[in-house]
């Protein structure tokens, strides 16, 4: 069977590299393909990436607080280039300390992603939920 493949990359003006390194490592040990666009990613990487490689997911980490305006518009912009319906995650340091992540997490369904991780929450769960969303 063709391995899944799935971008990965950290979004906006975001520098942090270990964790993306980390998640590369463990979806390849899972068999999934990654292609991964580093960090300093903009929204239109991932999109450029995921069609020039006919991608199945993308998933974006945000490391350093404003991964919500960096997220804004990323479904359209996937729309819009013909990515209609490709998963779309994103985790890493998403929330803000004193807004209980209901919220955020519902402004993130809102921007159209599938699935939103929360803080601290290990790859191994999104690697389990893409096995689920692929049916694998
Ligand atoms: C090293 C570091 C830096 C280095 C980065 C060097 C590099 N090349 O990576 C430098 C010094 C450059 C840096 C800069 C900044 N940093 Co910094 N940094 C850290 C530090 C100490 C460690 C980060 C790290 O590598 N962690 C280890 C890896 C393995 O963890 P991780 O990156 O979080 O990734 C894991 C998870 O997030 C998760 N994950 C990630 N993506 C996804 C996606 C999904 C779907 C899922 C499920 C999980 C997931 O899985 C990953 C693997 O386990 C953290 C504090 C900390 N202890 O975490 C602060 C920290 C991340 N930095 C922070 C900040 C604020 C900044 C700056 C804005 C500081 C400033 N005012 O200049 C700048 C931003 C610069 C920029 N443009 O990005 C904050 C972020 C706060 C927040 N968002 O809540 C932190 C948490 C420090 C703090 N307590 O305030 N930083």
């Amino acid at each position: 069977m063709t391995k899944k493949k799935i971008v990965i990359g950290v979004i906006g003006s975001d520098c942090h590299t270990v964790g993306n390194k980390i998640i590369h490592n463990k979806l390849e040990e899972s068999g999934f393909e990654v292609v991964n666009i580093g960090a300093l990613s903009p929204q239109i990487d991932f999109i450029n990436a995921a069609l020039e490689t006919n991608s199945d997911a993308i998933i974006v980490s945000s490391i350093y607080g404003y991964g919500e305006l960096d997220c804004q518009g990323i479904r359209e912009k996937c729309d819009e280039y013909g990515l209609k319906d490709i998963l779309l995650y994103v985790g890493g340091n998403i929330a803000s300390s004193n807004e209980e992540w209901e919220k955020t997490e519902k402004r993130f369904k809102e921007m159209g992603f599938n699935r939103i991780y929360k803080p601290g929450t290990p790859i191994e769960e999104t690697i389990s939920d893409l096995k689920k969303d692929f049916k694998l």
